[in-house]
Order: C-alpha cells, then structure tokens, then sequence
C-alpha cells in the first residue's frame, strides 16, 4: 500500500490541474451575492473561500470529503482492524481528509507509527508548559505550548532558506503531521500540570493515536478508548467558515507556518460561542443541578424549562444550542447521543442532557430569536468525558483543539499545495455602505 506521501504526491499535480481547468472554465461566473445585513452579520452565508476536505449541509450536516458520520462509522478502520468494529480512529480520518481516499488498515498503523516518531516536544516547550500557574485556562496553556514548538517548524527553515514556493507543500506536510503528533503530548502536559501536580504519565505507542492519548492523560479504560476516538473524529473538520478552521487558513495563508497558523486556530477556539460552548454546557448544567438540588427540587421538563427562562432572561446564550449554519440537530449531536445509549444509557446526566434536549427546541422558538433552536456538537460531548471520570469540565476544549487541528491542518496542506493566495477580503465603512445604497 502506498504512504500518505506518496499518495499526495502523486494527488497534488491532478489538483493542481484541476483547480487551473476550474479557474479556465468557470473563473468568472457568479456564486452569490452580499447583502449589507451579510456584511454587517459576520458573513454569514457569503461564499468566499475553497476548502477541500469538508462541506457541510444546513439541513445534513457534516460531510467529510463526501461521506456523512454514518458512512465514515461504516468504511473507516478501527483500531481492532476492520471498518465497524467499533469506532474509526483519528488516523483514518486523517488520511480521508487528506487524500479524500478510505485507507486500508495498514496504511492507517503506518500513520500511527510516524506520529509517534514526530511526538517528541524541545525541552523549552515542556519547561515553559511546566511553569505556568495552575490557574491559567488550559486552553491557554495549550496555545502557548503549540507556539513553543514553532522552533521546530520545517516549513519557517525552508522558507527562510529560499525554497522555490512548487516545493512549500514538503514542508508543511512535516509540519502539518508534527503539529498533529506534538498536540497530544502538549494536551496530556497541560492536563496533569494543572489537575494532578505535574505527574506526568507515559503513553503506549503499542496502542493508537487516541488510546496512547488517554495513557498519558492517565485514562485506561477501552470504553474511554473508543470514546477519545468518536471524539477526535467528529471534531476534527467542520468546512472552512468555523471561527477556528477560518483563523488557522487565514493566518496560514501569509506563510505564517502551521504552528502559528494553529495557534490562531486554537485562540479562536477558545471563545464561548466557539469551542469553549462544550466547557459552558457542563457548567449550565452543574448550575441547574445544584439550584434544584438545593431547593429540594427534582430536575426535570419544568424545571429545566425554568432554568433555561432564567438564562434568556439574563441576557445569557443557552450554551451547546444553536448554528451559524445548521438548521437541524447537528449529527455529531446525534451520533454522540447514539453512543451514550449504546454504553451508557443509565447514566443520570445523560437523562438530563435528554431532558434539555426534548424541551430546549421549544423555549428557543418561543423565544423567538435563534435561526436553529436545535442542538450542535457541544451539547453533547461533555457528559461523555463526565461519565467516565473525566471531570475537569474547563479543559474540555483542550480536546476539541487535539481534533480540529486534523481538519484545519489538512486544509493548509492543501493552501500550499494548490498554491492559494493571501486571504484579504474587502472590508468597508457604515459610511461608504450608507452612500452606496442611497446611489442604487
Ligand atoms: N441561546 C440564546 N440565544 C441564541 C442562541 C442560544 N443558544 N443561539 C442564537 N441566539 C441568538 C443570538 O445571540 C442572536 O441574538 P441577537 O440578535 O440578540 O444578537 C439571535 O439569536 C440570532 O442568532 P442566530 O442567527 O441564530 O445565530 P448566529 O449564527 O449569530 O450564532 C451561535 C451562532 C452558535 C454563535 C449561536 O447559536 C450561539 O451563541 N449558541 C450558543 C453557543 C454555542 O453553543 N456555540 C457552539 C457552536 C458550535 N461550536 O462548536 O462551535
Ligand atoms: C464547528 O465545529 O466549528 C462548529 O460547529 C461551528 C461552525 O461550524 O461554525
């Protein structure tokens, strides 16, 4: 079976013609217009940018490189072999959202392996990691423990050295893989320095990308095995326009290297409407539960319903509910869901999660205000990690960052391979905006 690099090698010149027969054919049709609520909305809608490795639906969902969660659940080896025994792993889709091929098995443990010989972090990177206070937001411990490594950027060398720009894609593809490899280290660090003393653990590199995760993270249990692995996929690439995937293209795309590229990718991710929703969902919950249980109060329909009032009425977003671009409960939603019920459908969180579910779509509509009342990928992912021990609802983000950066960093791949441009959009004035309309 050929290596990830040998099959981009042979991919990239079919792309690179590919786009060039695109721009000869099509270059100046027409593929949607702005209106001024677009430009003042946060360009919402506004087709700008070429992302390869997903697209996604506001009624479906999520497509990776054309295939649903379902079908990536069907095709994709695990890590036991197989395609559906069990949950497919961050590797696989890996190599799907780089290549937009279903690996085999054994292309996939190939990967494994490389990643772990990238993993190793310079000995700054861990003594900066290893004193900063407890109290900063893992989040952004992350982010500085990614910038550190920059030192190690093959692509910033090369640049520096005069590489001709037909030869960018070599060094990031060193670049993209050694990101990918050194954020799980970096992750395992900033969680047992802030939650366990700096006792850090050792992976095991018998096992895979996820499970040598969990290893160092101090987690050993097949159940949270395959949840990591659920995890890492469904988060890893949601197309372009998401805050974090849209930071790390546009930073990536003034040869800024993919370590600086992502660690804008990651501060993006970071926000409460972002990323940070999944840490804000357990919160909101742990909030609801000890109000009621303090009142002696049971939850349920009616006092979540009241709960959630509350929040509205504070001027507060209902965290983990709500898209930019969905319109329907997201299938990560859903997919997450499924497993609970398949591994832990007593769960007494998972009831509530349940709970809001049924009657959050309602509140939101009567509300009046939200253009998607219905549940995203946040609202779901913590009470997973929560059930099986792991609590530490504020590093919860960390992991998402772990995905992303699967989606993200393949994408930027493809910016250099393909050769794409400075990103540098038209912004305007309230004023220029006002004249213009007033003319028409
Ligand atoms: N709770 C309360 N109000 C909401 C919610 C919500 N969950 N979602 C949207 N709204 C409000 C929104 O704040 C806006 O109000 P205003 O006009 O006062 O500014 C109004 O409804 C219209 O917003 P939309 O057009 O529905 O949503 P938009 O595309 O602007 O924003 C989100 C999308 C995801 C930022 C928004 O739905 C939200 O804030 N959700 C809660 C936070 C969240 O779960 N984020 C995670 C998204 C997924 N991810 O992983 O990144
Ligand atoms: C994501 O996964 O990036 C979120 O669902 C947000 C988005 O797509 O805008």
């Amino acid at each position: 079976d050929a290596t990830l690099k040998e099959t981009l090698t042979v991919q990239i010149p079919q792309k690179q013609e590919e786009l060039k027969q695109l721009k000869a054919d099509h270059g100046s049709k027409v593929l949607g217009e702005v209106t001024v609520d677009q430009c003042i909305g946060g360009g919402r809608g506004v087709r700008c940018m070429l992302w390869e490795t997903s697209l996604l639906d506001a009624a479906e969902g999520i497509r990776f490189r054309g295939y649903t969660i379902p079908e990536c659940q069907e095709l994709l080896p695990t890590f036991k072999g197989p395609a559906g025994d069990g949950e497919p792993t961050p590797e696989a889709i890996l190599w799907l959202l780089l290549t937009g091929e279903i690996p085999t098995k054994e292309q996939c443990d190939g990967l494994t392996a490389e990643l772990f010989e990238r993993s190793a972090l310079p000995a700054h990177a861990t003594q900066l990691l290893d004193s900063l206070p407890k109290t900063m937001h893992p989040m952004t411990q992350f982010s500085l423990g990614l910038q550190a490594c920059q030192t190690e950027s093959n692509f910033a060398k090369a640049y520096s050295d005069g590489v001709h720009k037909t030869k960018y894609w070599e060094s990031t593809y060193e670049d993209v893989l050694d990101v990918i490899a050194k954020l799980a280290p970096i992750a395992a660090r900033v969680y047992r320095n802030t939650y366990f003393n700096g006792e850090q653990l050792k992976g095991d590199t018998s096992l895979d990308y996820s499970a040598n995760f969990c290893r160092m993270l101090g987690m050993d249990s097949p159940g949270f095995d395959e949840l990591m692995r659920l995890y890492l996929v469904i988060h890893s690439d949601h197309e372009g326009g998401n805050a974090s995937a849209h930071a790390t293209h546009l930073v990536g795309s003034t040869l800024s290297d993919p370590y600086n590229a992502y660690v804008g990718g990651l501060n993006a991710l970071a926000g409460p409407l972002h990323g940070l929703a999944n840490q804000e969902v357990l919160g909101w919950i742990q909030d609801l539960k000890a109000k009621f249980d303090a009142e002696g109060r049971e939850v349920n329909e009616k006092t979540i319903t009241e709960f959630a009032w509350e929040t509205l009425n504070a001027g507060k977003v209902i965290p983990g509910f709500g898209h930019a671009v969905l319109r329907k409960t997201d299938p990560r939603y859903t997919c997450q869901r499924e497993f609970a019920f398949k591994h832990l459908p007593d769960d007494e969180l998972f009831k509530v999660v349940d709970t809001i579910y049924k009657v959050m779509p309602g509140v939101l509509t009567e509300h009046g205000k939200t253009a998607n009342p219905y549940p995203n990928v946040d609202s779901h992912s913590g009470v997973l990690l929560w059930h099986y021990g792991f609590t530490q609802y504020e590093y919860y983000t960390v992991l998402f960052g772990v995905s992303r950066a699967i989606g993200a960093l393949s994408q930027v791949f493809w910016d250099r391979a393909l050769g794409l441009p400075l990103e540098r959009p038209k912004s305007l004035t309230t004023g220029f905006i006002k004249d213009f309309c007033e003319k028409q």
